[in-house]
């Protein structure tokens, strides 16, 4: 069985990180370590919440893994809290990423707009993990952020998207996937397409570019974007390749957001992904067998 650790917040109420991160990694088999970054009484949608920092604890926690001799098949960074938590994961890289294939999502923005608490700076920051990272992860504002250009939420055609993967791609990961991209037009026939979203990723080793477009739900909900991370890297390491690890994490989305607008007094803070597992191990089950045989 492969084995991964995941570094995110525990955001007690609010469905996002690491409350979806290790049962969605750990249903779909593979063992998920994890170094909690800080404990929020909710994510950071919520107005009052507490927030725990936990920095002091990465490093102890280190340590004691380092005598275990403890390996991972991959780490994968999600919501960090401070500057020094991003060193710590350069730290971290270096002592236990060897030979893992290491997975960055630059969680800290949304909407045109960071997350409460974050900062350009921080940004500029990220920016810097992202360039020790196999794969990045961003949004379109996250990528706006990453390399201090201005969020361009709508308008963009693929020449625009594939000059922002390169810029991404710059910045030293092997490998961009660029989420939440919404043409005006199909790009190939310029006939409107409304209702569709998708992702574009980018090996700057193979110079391969790829695009998937799925449905766009109605409505959008917190803790989507780590339920799309922790999915792909989940796929990954069950054998499939990239595209395929991304397309499976774009439908577990929308199959969530489904079982999630069919209950009428649903919130808005979580999507129900627990009920779209029976779709995701079924998928996952098929695919992985199909890739033992490519
Ligand atoms: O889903 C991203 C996320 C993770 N962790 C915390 C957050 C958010 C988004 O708002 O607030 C604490």
């Amino acid at each position: 069985m492969k084995r991964i650790v995941t570094i995110q917040d525990v955001s007690c109420v609010g469905k996002c990180s690491l409350t979806v991160a290790l049962p969605i990694i750990s249903a779909m088999g593979v063992e998920t370590a994890i170094i909690p970054t800080a404990v929020l009484s909710t994510h950071t949608m919520f107005q009052g919440f507490t927030f725990r920092d936990l920095t002091s604890d990465i490093n102890p926690i280190m340590e004691h893994w380092k005598k275990e001799g403890f390996t991972f098949d991959a780490i994968y960074t999600g919501y960090l809290g401070s500057f020094e938590q991003i060193d710590l994961m350069h730290s971290l890289f270096e002592q236990f990423g060897k030979r893992s294939l290491k997975i960055v999502d630059p969680c800290m923005a949304d909407n045109g707009k960071l997350y409460p608490g974050f900062t350009p700076q921080f940004a500029k920051k990220m920016a810097g993990l992202c360039a020790d990272a196999d794969i990045i992860v961003p949004n379109l504002t996250e990528a706006s952020f990453l390399l201090d250009i201005p969020y361009v939420g709508s308008g963009y055609d693929e020449a625009y998207i594939i000059d922002l993967l390169k810029k991404l791609a710059a910045l030293g990961a092997r490998e961009v996937v660029l989420k939440g991209i919404e043409f005006a037009t199909d790009q190939k026939t310029l006939i409107g397409v409304k209702g569709k979203i998708g992702i574009a990723s980018y090996n700057s080793e193979t110079g391969k570019i790829s695009w998937y477009f799925h449905r766009k739900m109605r409505q959008s909900f917190h803790g989507t974007g780590d339920i799309f991370a922790s999915v792909m890297t989940g796929a990954l390491m069950r054998g499939l390749s990239l595209e395929k690890s991304y397309s499976l994490a774009g439908e577990f989305v929308v199959e969530s957001i489904k079982k999630t607008l069919a209950h009428v007094d649903h919130n808005n803070y979580g999507v129900d992904f627990e009920s779209a597992f029976p779709m995701l191990i079924r998928r996952l089950s098929r695919e992985a067998l199909v890739s033992k045989y490519e």
